[in-house]
Order: C-alpha cells, then structure tokens, then sequence
C-alpha cells in the first residue's frame, strides 16, 4: 500500500513522457486518474460479490463508465451550498462520487444496507448515492427526472453569481423520457441560459433493448444541438479526450452561464445490473485495462506499480466490508424516518 503511494508521487515529478503526452495533462493529474478508476472498478467487483455471496439484494453500478465519470468528478468543485457544484447523478456513478472524496466503506454500507449509510440509511439499492455535505443530489429510481432538478439548481445558481454549475448524467435509453426533452427546453431558453451540463452516457442498451431502431435523430447530441446548445460526442471510454471535453465545457459555462451538451460513449462491462446476471461482457472495451496499458506503455509507471495498486484497493475493500458486517441494519421503528410522514407536509387533505 505505502509502496504504491510512493512510487505515484515519484512519477508524478515528471510533466509528460516522452512516448506520450497524455493530452498535455500533468503527470499527476494521469496517475491520480488511473488510480481512482482502479479503485471504482475494484469497488464495483467488491459489490457484485457481495451481491454473489447473498450479502445484498440487488446490485446495479458503473463498471465500464470509470473513464467518464473519474474525470468528472476529478473537475467537480465539490462542497455544499450554491457556491459550488451541483451534481444529479444516476446509479451508474461510482467512479465520480469516489472521484469527489466519497469513501469505499460508505458506498459498501448502502449496498449491505446498513443502518450507517450515511446515503439512505440501509434503505435502497447499491449505489443510490446522496451526499448533501458534497451536493451529490439523491440518485433516483425513476429514470431522468434528475435532468430538470439540474435546471432548478442551476438557475438558483445563476441567480447566486459565483459561476457554480450543475451537471447531470444518465443513460442514453432514458433521453426517451420527456424529462429529458423538459431539460433541453428549460436550460436553452434565449436570454435565461442556465449554467448546467446535460450529460448522456450512451452504452448502446437500455435493459435488454439495443439503442439500434429506438432512435430518428443520428447521435442524441443533434437534440441538443436544436436547442442551439454546444453539444458534442466523446469517445467516454478514453480518460483523456473526456478529462479535456469537460474541462472545457465546464469553464464554457462558467463563463457564459449557458449550458453545454455531451453524449459520452462508454461500455456497459457487466451488463445491466444483477437482474440480468451481472456477468463480465467480453465485446465491450474495457476502459480500466486499456488505459493501464497505455499508462504502463507510456513508461509513467511500472506494471508492478499498477498491481500494488489494485492490491491496495482490493485490500480497503475487503476491511470496509468486514466493517460494515459489523454494524446495525436498521430497525422497523425508524421505518417513516425522511419521509413526509409527521412533516408540515404529511396530510394531503390540508393541502
Ligand atoms: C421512469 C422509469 N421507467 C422505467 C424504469 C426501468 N428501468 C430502469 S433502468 C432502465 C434502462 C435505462 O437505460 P439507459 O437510460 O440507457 O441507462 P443504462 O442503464 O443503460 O445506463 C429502465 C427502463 C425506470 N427505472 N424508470
Ligand atoms: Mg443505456
């Protein structure tokens, strides 16, 4: 563990190798990035066996999007409050709260449903992530109605002034929603722009419906693109080309206060959650392994220092479990707790 650490700061000393530049990106910035796709990906392997050994209920989750959603929420300004970032994730999005701080040992209690889940309490699926301390918004079940709470936060954000944004992220089989197209509407219109970036992570699949035949426009980012906002196509699955597409955009609507749109291409590695098996994809490109490749090819680090770090991980992930193995599931008692239940809201009938 301390070996990896410091064999990565060694490295990161340097500004670029000279077989690759990685996009011009600081050595630092690569490294930090590999690791933390790492450490998503083991995490992720952690859940599914903990699903596999009867542990959990249901397991759904990320693998396959670590190289979009590490740099994102590596770019996040993360803290509370409109001074900062807002982010509407969907359940996909292990690799950007772990990006933004958020620890293995909490993401293990939720999927363990653990009374110590700071997210829900024990009281849904693996990573239904909400962390109000980082203004990580609640993941939602229903597909895409985190699209127009992002124009809500956003616009309170504009109003605020401190060029904070609000991102949202979901699957490319919701954009069907009218949510979606509610969103494109909200955040283009002329003269009230709201500073958000309207993310679409298309892996070709809603459930067991292929994107082939669901679709009249060519790419999702032509939607956009008719509401006049900047919109663009990445190849997710590289770390590199995402890192540079949402920095730039993300200081676009800083500056502007308009939104930006981009559809990232990504795998779907284990299939869609456990209801369908949860069993490696071996057609889709894997994202982790290739860009440890080109990491380890580039001559940043060595293949032992890439193995020391999955060990590492490995290692945190099986002490958070037998942590979390330790601690309450909650009780029947705390069953209307954050609910409407006993709030000024409760009864309908004095609405
Ligand atoms: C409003 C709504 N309709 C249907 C579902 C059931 N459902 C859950 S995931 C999913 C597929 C979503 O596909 P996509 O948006 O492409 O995201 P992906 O799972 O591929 O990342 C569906 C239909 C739901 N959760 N919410
Ligand atoms: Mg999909």
């Amino acid at each position: 563990m301390a070996k990896a650490k410091k064999t990565a700061v060694k490295a990161a000393s340097k500004t670029a190798t000279k077989k690759d530049n990685f996009g011009g990106l600081n050595s630092k910035v690569v490294i930090q990035m590999l690791d933390l796709m790492i450490k998503s990906r083991v995490l992720e392997e952690r859940l599914i066996k903990i699903y596999r050994a009867g542990e959990s209920f249901f397991w759904i989750g990320g693998p396959g999007e670590e190289a979009w959603g590490v740099p994102l929420g590596m770019l996040a300004r993360v803290g509370k409050g409109l001074d900062f970032d807002f982010m509407h994730l969907h359940y996909r999005c292990a690799p950007t709260v772990l990006a933004m701080g958020v620890s293995m040992l909490d993401s293990i209690r939720l999927m363990t449903n653990r009374a110590t889940d700071p997210s829900t309490g024990g009281r849904n699926f693996s990573n239904h992530y909400a962390f109000p301390d980082m203004n990580i918004a609640p993941v939602t079940s229903p597909l895409e109605v985190q699209y127009p709470i992002a124009c809500g936060t956003a616009h309170a954000q504009k109003r605020h002034g401190k060029k904070s944004i609000s991102v949202v992220t979901g699957g490319d089989a919701g954009t069907a929603e009218a949510e979606f197209a509610s969103a494109l509407i909200l955040s283009s219109r002329k003269g009230k722009e709201l500073p958000v970036l309207i993310t679409v992570q298309n892996n070709k699949w809603g459930i067991s419906t292929h994107y082939d035949g669901q679709h009249g426009e060519n790419e999702i980012a032509d939607r956009a693109r008719g509401f006049n906002i900047k919109s663009r196509v990445i190849n997710g699955n590289d770390p590199i080309e995402t890192y540079l597409a949402i920095e730039e955009d993300m200081a676009y609507i800083r500056k502007t206060g308009k939104p930006a749109f981009i559809e990232a291409h990504v795998s779907r590695l284990y299939g869609h959650s456990s209801a369908s098996g949860a069993n490696q994809e071996k057609n889709e490109v894997d994202p982790v392994k290739d860009f440890e490749k080109r990491v380890t090819k580039s001559g940043l680090l060595k293949e032992s220092d890439v193995k020391a770090i999955w060990e590492k991980y490995e290692d945190e992930g099986i002490k958070a479990l037998e942590q979390a193995r330790t601690e309450p599931v909650p009780t029947a008692d705390s069953i209307w707790d954050n609910t409407y239940v006993g709030s000024e809201n409760a009864d309908w009938r004095k609405f």
